[in-house]
């Protein structure tokens, strides 16, 4: 009886060490930080033309583009063009990495505040 609960308690402290390392590796890329993005580009205003950093950023086609909102507020970056919206980024928070697949000159704004104003250079 007694080398069968050992056996047990050796499995039952396997699992939980497995499942403490799954857990690990399933850590929030949208979590504060950033998610690994190529760039990411601060929110350091609530409204005007440098209200995401001093811009225009530049990235190359193919590579990710995340916000972080620095800010107290919630804010989004949404292209005017359609091209992303980030949705809803807390205050603290970092949006998921967007992948940009066309190169061009995008100005985009905040949805919540229209006045905030940002333009993005995406080069082929
Ligand atoms: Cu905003």
């Amino acid at each position: 009886m007694k080398p069968f609960l050992g056996a047990l308690l050796a499995i039952l402290i396997l699992v939980l060490g497995l499942t403490a390392l799954s857990c690990k590796k399933k850590s929030n890329p949208m979590g504060p930080g950033g998610g690994g993005a190529d760039l990411t580009i601060s929110i350091v205003a609530d409204a005007g033309s440098g209200a995401f950093g001093s811009g225009p950023d530049t990235v190359l086609v193919g590579k990710t583009v995340a916000w972080r909102n620095t800010r107290g507020i919630t804010h989004t970056s949404t292209a005017n063009g359609g091209q992303w919206n980030t949705g809803n980024i807390a205050a603290g928070g970092t949006s998921a990495a967007i992948q940009m697949n066309t190169a061009g000159t995008f100005t985009y704004a905040c949805l919540i505040h229209p006045s905030m104003t940002g333009t993005l250079v995406v080069k082929p």
